[in-house]
């Protein structure tokens, strides 16, 4: 689509007439020019954060805004906590934030809310992630877009029960608790397999600080409390990255299987050795494209959805030369 089609149809949306793009301009209650909302990742140096703003840029583009990207080198709520009040203080006109815990931003986040920014979650949420229930404020956080992050964790438990045949000890690899996208995930990931597979035992987590070099001496450490290890299931991108550098140190491959949720080239690019067995890839342009789209939606005084999920796509050595699968590969 054209950016002139992309303006008539959020124009059409906003039940307004179809006109010519700079007479459009006006007609809305804020000039698209004068826009400028700003999206914090959970750390900038993450592919999957990398590819969510080339999304965000792309619907910038479209609708003629400004879209910054600003946050801290580690994901921290201690480092991101004052990367989110400098943002503050520039008032942009919303705020698309990735918390990276979800109590420790609540208070961090509710500074922003008063004054008088929009807060529109991405990836992870605040509380228990149902805005706008009743439970809590109607318009604080005004939406969450992401995966359904369980529903990926039961996907990753079936490509594991799969490859290993349904029998085994394996364990997930997890940042920290307290990050919902982690929490969620490993909870869809022990639910599938206590209710589908009960031959699989799954160890206890480990937990790396996003670390990937502790996620691969945690293998070490699994692997010899249990030599019989059959699976890791590595919940993100650095967890999974470590971990599948542990098993090829170990010489396991043939003996461990690894499941990898998020699809950098440095994990895609070992499945045809079968150092990585299956990557459940998340949709990271997406969370960015709709995140802006949500946002200016609410800058124009539409309301929206309190929740928005986006896709995921299962990578493995058999299609991950595919074109169309290419795509879901994430930018570094
Ligand atoms: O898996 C993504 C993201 O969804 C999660 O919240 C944190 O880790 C990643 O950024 C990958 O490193």
């Amino acid at each position: 689509m054209t950016t002139n089609l992309i303006r008539a149809a959020l124009v059409a949306a906003a039940g307004l007439a179809a006109a010519p793009a700079a007479a459009q301009d006006d007609m809305l209650p804020v000039p698209p020019g004068d826009i400028s909302i700003t999206l914090v990742p959970g750390l900038t140096t993450d592919a999957f954060y990398i590819t969510m703003n080339r999304g965000a840029q792309a619907a910038a583009e479209a609708l003629g805004i400004e879209v910054n990207f600003q946050g801290a080198e580690e994901f921290d709520p201690v480092l991101q906590t004052p990367v989110l009040d400098a943002v503050i203080a520039r008032q942009p006109d919303a705020l698309l934030i990735a918390p990276t815990d979800s109590t420790q931003l609540v208070e961090p986040l509710r500074r922003a809310d008063e004054a008088g920014i929009p807060v529109i979650t991405v990836d992870t949420f605040v509380g228990d992630g149902q805005y706008g229930d009743g439970s809590g404020d109607a318009d604080f956080p005004l939406s969450y877009i992401a995966s359904d992050n369980v529903m990926g964790g039961r996907m990753a438990a079936r490509a594991m029960a799969d490859a290993i045949g349904g029998e085994g000890k394996v364990y997930v690899a997890h940042l920290r608790p307290g990050v919902s996208t982690m929490d969620q995930r490993e909870e869809g990931f022990k639910a599938e397999m206590a209710e589908n597979h009960p031959g699989i035992e799954v160890l206890d987590t480990q937990y790396n600080e996003n670390d990937a070099s502790q996620a691969a001496s945690q293998f070490q450490a699994v692997l010899a409390r249990n030599p019989d290890i059959k699976g890791v299931f590595g919940a993100n991108l650095f967890s999974a990255l470590g971990a599948s550098n542990g098993v090829a140190a170990a010489n396991m491959n043939d003996q461990v299987t690894m499941i990898a949720f998020d699809a950098p080239p440095s994990i895609t690019n070992n499945l045809s050795s079968g150092q990585v067995d299956a990557v459940i890839a998340q949709h990271p342009a997406e969370i960015g494209y709709y995140g802006v789209m949500t946002a200016f939606a609410v800058i124009q005084g539409q309301s929206v959805p309190t929740q928005i999920g986006t896709g995921f796509t299962v990578i493995t050595a058999d299609n991950v030369d595919d074109e169309d699968i290419q795509k879901f590969i994430y930018a570094e």
